[in-house]
């Protein structure tokens, strides 16, 4: 995966010629930046890059998320600088702390690499002394956000219109599982929504059975979309001064992801999708987009080939993209040179009803290498390919490590474990990626610091039971 590319290669020569940019400047520049100009815009700060504080620095989030939706999107807020308060039921927690442990009586990897750099409370929402405590979580927040069942927020008594009076300015962000219509009730988890968005039946082979993906689209997907519906809501507070509901639907959230389906599904009515290995089999398409195997869902035929070791390595494999401008090349590398004038191979359009016998000669030759080894040959070429890579090889590639996309933190009861760190990268704000919280750790801390309790006033609402979990050897009396 180390070699570069002629474009590559080009673009870094050209980057070591090109003059220090400003960004140095101002990052050596000693005066403070004034506060406003004549705009009563900020002056642009001249503190060095990475060094005026984190993205979302000052934003305040009331945590009521569980399980993997509504967890990645405040954990991705936190990593930009977000003071994340997950609030969890005592003794419980979210569920997932306990489901699929590996290490006895620690919290879960489930739990830990989707609950980074927040703070963990634990209050009883159905005592009337937590309720107080969350009311004054909900007046100095300026985000709620929830994945609880639909209608469970409301049984708690946090309709929206109860927020909104107690905090104008918070912005409640929920995820569910369908948006209003039909299913608006029902619960859902990951695979049902990769299920009702258009995912599914369009996955796998066209022989096969609908297949789910492991990339949790609805979960984690639906969670990055509901971060993006959350600060483009902050941004219109600062015009509006008020603050919004924002929804996301798993069920859209993944239909977003498959639109280039929806975009097949309407090319269907004028005539066959030529770039699927079906139309080049001669097999009909019937009235709904059909599942399409390893094809690529671009306009450059792909597929995955084998490569040396394919016998007794499940991974063994790379994804070819027979690029047109770049399908000379390909011609001349795997010993074909006659195809770049036949007229049977020459256009691309020529060579949508051969796919299968191209890719098979690629593979032949292909299989006489290994997939690095034939990444690293074709990529030389600037041809777009790339190796089916395991998870233990994306655990142990230390170029993920050196950019922070996986990171190895260390926990209290657990020891160290491989988390992936903030895929978003801003110049300005480094991530910030801390391990999860144990339950509860942080009660008294965001009591007392972040809601002025005393510690009189502490004492009397831990007796009340409203943060704690209930005594099991009382109840049993
Ligand atoms: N104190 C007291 N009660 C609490 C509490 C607290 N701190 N936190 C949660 N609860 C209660 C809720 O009030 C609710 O009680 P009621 O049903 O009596 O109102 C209950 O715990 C949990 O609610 P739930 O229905 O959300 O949980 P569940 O395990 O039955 O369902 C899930 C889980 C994920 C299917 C459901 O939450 C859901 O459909 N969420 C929306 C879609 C979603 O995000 N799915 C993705 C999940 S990740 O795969």
């Amino acid at each position: 995966m180390a070699t570069k590319t002629k474009r590559q290669k080009l673009k870094s020569r050209a980057a070591a010629k090109k003059p220090a940019r400003k960004v140095v400047k101002l990052a050596s520049a000693k005066k403070p930046a004034k506060k406003a100009n004549g705009n009563g815009l900020p002056k642009p700060s001249n503190k060095p890059f990475g060094q005026a504080g984190l993205a979302l620095q000052g934003v305040r989030i009331l945590d009521f998320t569980h399980v993997q939706s509504g967890p990645t999107c405040t954990q991705l807020l936190a990593y930009m600088g977000a003071d994340v308060i997950k609030v969890e039921r005592p003794g419980a927690g979210d569920i997932t702390r306990g489901q699929l442990r590996d290490v006895p009586g620690a919290d879960s990897l489930y739990f830990t690499m989707l609950n980074g750099s927040k703070r963990s409370i634990t209050i009883d929402s159905k005592h009337p002394k937590g309720m107080d405590i969350l009311n004054r979580l909900i007046k100095t927040c300026d985000i709620l956000v929830e994945n609880f069942a639909p209608g469970a927020l409301d049984r708690m008594g946090l309709t929206w219109e109860y927020i909104h009076k107690l905090n104008p300015r918070m912005i409640v962000a929920s995820v569910k599982g369908f948006g209003p219509g039909p299913y608006e009730d029902c619960k859902v988890y990951e695979n049902v929504a990769q299920c009702a968005g258009g995912a599914a039946s369009t996955t796998g082979f066209r022989e096969g059975p609908p297949l789910v993906t492991s990339a949790q689209i609805g979960d984690s997907g639906t969670g990055l979309h509901l971060a993006l519906g959350i600060v483009s809501a902050l941004y219109q507070r600062i015009r509006t001064g008020r603050g919004q509901r924002v929804l996301c639907a798993m069920q859209d959230g993944v239909l977003n992801l498959t639109r280039v389906k929806l975009r097949d599904q309407q090319r269907l009515a004028h005539g066959p999708l030529t770039e699927y290995s079906q139309f080049g089999e001669g097999v009909p398409f019937g009235v709904a987009v059909p599942r399409a195997g390893n094809d690529s869902g671009g306009g450059q035929p792909g597929w995955i080939v084998k490569c040396r070791g394919w016998e007794s390595d499940p991974d063994a494999y790379l994804y070819f993209i027979t690029q047109a401008p770049v399908w000379n090349e390909i011609c001349d590398v795997i010993g074909e040179p006659g195809w770049k004038t036949d007229p049977d191979f020459a256009t691309p359009k020529a060579r949508l009803p051969r796919l299968k016998q191209i890719f098979a000669r690629i593979e032949q030759f292909t299989m006489t290498m290994t997939k690095f080894e034939a990444m690293d040959l074709f990529n030389k070429h600037d041809v777009p390919c790339g190796p089916i890579l395991s998870m233990k090889e994306i655990a142990e590639e230390q170029s993920l490590r050196a950019t922070g996309t996986v990171v190895e933190v260390d926990h209290p009861t657990r020891g160290k474990y491989l988390t992936v760190g903030n895929p978003v990268k801003l110049s300005d704000s480094p991530a910030d990626v801390r391990r999860s919280p144990l339950l509860g750790e942080h009660t008294e801390e965001i009591l007392s610091k972040v809601l002025g309790y005393n510690g009189a006033q502490i004492a009397e609402i831990k007796a009340s039971g409203a943060i704690t979990a209930p005594d099991k050897s009382k109840a049993a009396a």
